[in-house]
C-alpha cells in the first residue's frame, strides 16, 4: 500500500471494546445535542433527534460517532455539568449498542467517566486533558483519547491568535500533552493527536497546518484527526456564510488532510467525505 513511508504504522488503535484499523481514514460523524432553538420540545425531543441523526450517520457509512452537549465554537458560553450530563447520556446509551465506537466530546472529567460508563469508547477533549481530574478521569478508563491544540479558550481564542512557527508549536504542545499522559498511566498506544482547527487560528495559521500535517504525524508518532468540516476558515476562504455551503470545501479539505496523513475525519457530511474516501482508496489501491 502506498501509505505516507514516514507515517506511524497503522496498527489497531485501542478504543474501549474496540480495536480500530487506521489502514484507511475512519470517519467520525459529528453529534451536536444542544437545544433546538427552533422546537420547544425540550429533552426527549432533543434526545429523540440526537440518536436518530446518529442512526442516519451510521447507516451513511460513519466509523465512529462524536457526541457533544457543549458547543466550543467561537464565542460559545460553557454548559453545567448536570445539563451536559443530561443532554449527552441518554444519547450515549440509545447508540452503544448499535455497533459502532463513541467518542464523548467533552472537557469535563465527570462527563468523560460517566459517558464511558454508558458506552463511550473515545474521549474527545478540546483542552487536550488539561482541566483538572482530566488525565486521572480518562486513566480511568480504557478508552482512547484525542488530544486537540487550542490557543486561548472558545471565549477567546480567535481574538489575536499569534504563533512563531504554528507547526512547530503545535506539535511541541502535543508532544508534551502526550508526555502528561503517559505519566498519568494513558498509554500512547489510546492516544490520537489533533491540531485543532480553527481553535485560536487566522485563515493562515489553519492552512499552514493543513501543509504541515505530515510534519505533526512525524513529531508525535501518533494517528492525527482532523476537524475542518463547514468551519469558518472554509467559509473565509470560499465566500460562503452559511455552513451548510460548505460541504464541497469540508470535502476538499479533508482529501488534502488525508493526503497529508490524517487518518480520522470528524465531518458533519458523512455520505459526501465517504465518497471522498473512497476515490482517495481506489487510487491508492492502483
Ligand atoms: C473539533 C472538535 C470541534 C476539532 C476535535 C466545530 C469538538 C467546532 N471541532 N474536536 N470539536 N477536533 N477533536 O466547528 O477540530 O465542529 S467543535
Amino acid at each position: 500500500m502506498m501509505t505516507c513511508p514516514d507515517s506511524p504504522l497503522p496498527s489497531p488503535l485501542p478504543c474501549g471494546r474496540y480495536r480500530l484499523d487506521l489502514a484507511r481514514p475512519l470517519i467520525m460523524g459529528i453529534i451536536n445535542v444542544t437545544p433546538d432553538s427552533f422546537s420547544d420540545g425540550g429533552l426527549l425531543a432533543d434526545t429523540a433527534a440526537a440518536v436518530a441523526h446518529g442512526l442516519a450517520l451510521i447507516e451513511a457509512g460513519a466509523d465512529i460517532l462524536d457526541i457533544g452537549g457543549e458547543s466550543t465554537r467561537p464565542g460559545a458560553q460553557p454548559v453545567p455539568l448536570d445539563e451536559e450530563l443530561r443532554r449527552v447520556l441518554p444519547v450515549v446509551e440509545a447508540l452503544a449498542g448499535e455497533g459502532v465506537p463513541l467518542s464523548i466530546d467533552t472537557y469535563k472529567p465527570e462527563v468523560m467517566f460517566a459517558a464511558v460508563s454508558a458506552g463511550a469508547s473515545l474521549i474527545n477533549d478540546v483542552f487536550a486533558l488539561q482541566q483538572p481530574g482530566a488525565l486521572e478521569a480518562a486513566a480511568a478508563t480504557d478508552a482512547a483519547v484525542c488530544l486537540m491544540h487550542m490557543q486561548g479558550t472558545p471565549q477567546t481564542m480567535q481574538a489575536d491568535p499569534s504563533y512563531g512557527d504554528v507547526v512547530a508549536e503545535v506539535t511541541t504542545f502535543l508532544k508534551a500533552r502526550i508526555a502528561a499522559c503517559e505519566a498519568a498511566g494513558i498509554a500512547r498506544e489510546r492516544i490520537v493527536v489533533d491540531p485543532g482547527f480553527g481553535f485560536g487560528k487566522t485563515t493562515a495559521h489553519n492552512i499552514a497546518l493543513l501543509r504541515g500535517l505530515g510534519d505533526i504525524v512525524r513529531g508525535t508518532g501518533r494517528p492525527l484527526l482532523a476537524g475542518l468540516s463547514r468551519k469558518s476558515v472554509l467559509g473565509r476562504i470560499t465566500t460562503r456564510d452559511d455552513p451548510a455551503d460548505r460541504v464541497a470545501a469540508s470535502v476538499a479539505s479533508a482529501l488534502v488532510a488525508v493526503q497529508n496523513g490524517a487518518r480520522v475525519l470528524r465531518v458533519h457530511d458523512v455520505p459526501a467525505t465517504l465518497d471522498m474516501v473512497r476515490v482517495w482508496q481506489a487510487l491508492e489501491a492502483a
